[in-house]
């Protein structure tokens, strides 16, 4: 297959283009390199040293032979978007290319307009690049399964059968979301599967969890090749902020009672399911949708896993939570099409053990330690920085 990895040098993006790459696709990736620049905006770094795309995509030519070629623009901009689709000529897109931060999408009116225009029209473009250049193309999408939010009712994958007085209907699923950021991802589906609908195009929509876990078998061939791993409160994402926290002998932030619950899934797995829905895609005018999770945990389970695998003291600690989420609530989430796909999971308590305590350990040291408490309140307007 011939894949195009959009967003590409991102945290997820490069561990899958090289796994695809690994696998004997012909890989393509596509970055504005937005997220370095969010490091700079923040100042912030990730705790593994990461190099630039150039250097990340020699490296692997060098050890495996095999070429990335690399697109460097931004998918706000329609005619790069049609004119990489056209020169490319892939069979499959996988789309991680958005600014992906709930607490960024909720710092001020400026970076929740960034983040809907950066997604929303980004995705709309690329939906157009589809249906302009190839509509046979496979959109392998990834959405969020914060688009739900936490309904009192068991969340399917997408779509619901309603009935109303006496009649049904396939709906797409009714969605809460909890962020601006979230909120782009769900305008996403909804123009995704329009497209669907109208031109016959064919999608697979990802609800992922949230991602722990910084290595595949791939990016720890060469120190070049690692990717991205977040730790502040504003990038970095509860499981690997715990793990984090716990090396430092920092407390455990669990925000408000730690009830919420969440899906998650190692880095492994989720290259893993983007490598599965490519290679069984949708079928001409299918909106797909799967939702993408191993384990559903509440965040004061996941602190609990966190401190019980640790072998040291860690201190737990409830701080208020900055954002406006449920803390106690009903959460059942059905996920079936990608285990009937072949997924087979790997789990938490062993992934935090075998890898992430020893990377957390190694670098250490890089940690800003300020840049680990909240600072974005979900309740006001214009939320402060703290650098
Ligand atoms: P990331 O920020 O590390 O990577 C996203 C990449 O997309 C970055 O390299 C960024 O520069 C690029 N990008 C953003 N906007 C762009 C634009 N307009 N043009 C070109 N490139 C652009 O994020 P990630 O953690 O790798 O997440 C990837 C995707 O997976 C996102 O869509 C995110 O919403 C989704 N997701 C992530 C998680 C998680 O826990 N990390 C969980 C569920 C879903
Ligand atoms: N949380 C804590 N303590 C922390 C950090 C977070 O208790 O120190 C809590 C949050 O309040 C929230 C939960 O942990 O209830 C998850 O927060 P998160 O920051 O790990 O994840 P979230 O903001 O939802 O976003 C992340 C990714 C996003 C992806 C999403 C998947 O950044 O790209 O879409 O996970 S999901 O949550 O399933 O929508």
């Amino acid at each position: 297959m011939r894949v195009l990895v959009l967003g590409g040098d991102g945290y997820l993006g490069w561990p899958t283009a090289l796994h695809l790459s690994d696998g004997g696709d012909e890989v393509g990736v596509v970055d504005s390199f937005l997220r370095r620049s969010y490091d700079e905006e923040m100042g912030v770094d990730s705790l593994v040293p990461i190099e630039p795309l150039e250097v990340r995509t020699a490296v692997w030519e060098q050890l495996t032979g095999r070429r990335i070629e690399t697109f460097v623009g931004d998918l706000v901009d329609g005619d790069f978007v049609v004119d990489v689709v056209r020169r490319f000529a892939p069979d499959t897109i996988v789309h991680f290319g958005e600014q992906r931060s709930a607490p960024y999408s909720m710092i001020d009116r400026a970076h929740a307009v960034h983040t809907q225009h950066n997604n929303v029209i980004g995705n709309l473009n690329v939906l157009y690049a589809i249906a302009e250049v190839d509509p046979s193309i496979h959109l392998v999408k990834l959405g969020t399964l914060g688009e739900y939010g936490t309904p009192n009712i068991d969340i399917e994958e997408g779509w619901l059968d309603v009935e109303h007085n006496g009649r049904t209907d396939r709906m797409l699923f009714p969605k809460k979301p909890g962020s601006f950021y979230h909120l782009s991802k769900v305008h996403d589906s909804h123009n995704i599967e329009f497209a669907c609908r109208i031109w016959g195009l064919r999608a697979t929509d990802l609800n992922q969890g949230v991602v722990y876990g910084q290595q595949t078998p791939q990016t720890t061939r060469d120190p070049r090749l690692a990717t991205r791993f977040d730790y502040d409160a504003v990038f970095g994402t509860v499981l690997n902020r715990f793990v984090i926290q716990a090396v430092l002998g920092e407390p455990l932030s669990v925000y408000g009672s730690g009830g919420q619950t969440r899906g998650v899934i190692d880095i492994r797995d989720t290259v893993e399911c983007i490598r599965l829905a490519s290679v069984h895609p949708a079928e001409p005018g299918e909106f797909r949708v799967f939702n993408q999770l191993t384990e559903s945990m509440s965040v004061h389970e996941m602190a609990k896993t966190v401190a019980d695998a640790f072998p040291g003291v860690v201190e737990v600690e409830n701080v208020a939570n900055p954002r406006v989420e449920a803390d106690q609530h009903y959460y059942n989430v059905t996920f079936t099409g990608l285990p009937s796909l072949g997924l087979e999971p790997h789990l938490l308590s062993r992934t935090l053990i075998e890898s992430l305590f020893p990377i957390v350990e190694r670098h250490r040291d890089r940690v800003h330690r300020t840049a680990l408490a909240p600072t974005v309140q979900w309740r006001s307007t214009a939320s402060e920085l703290r650098r």
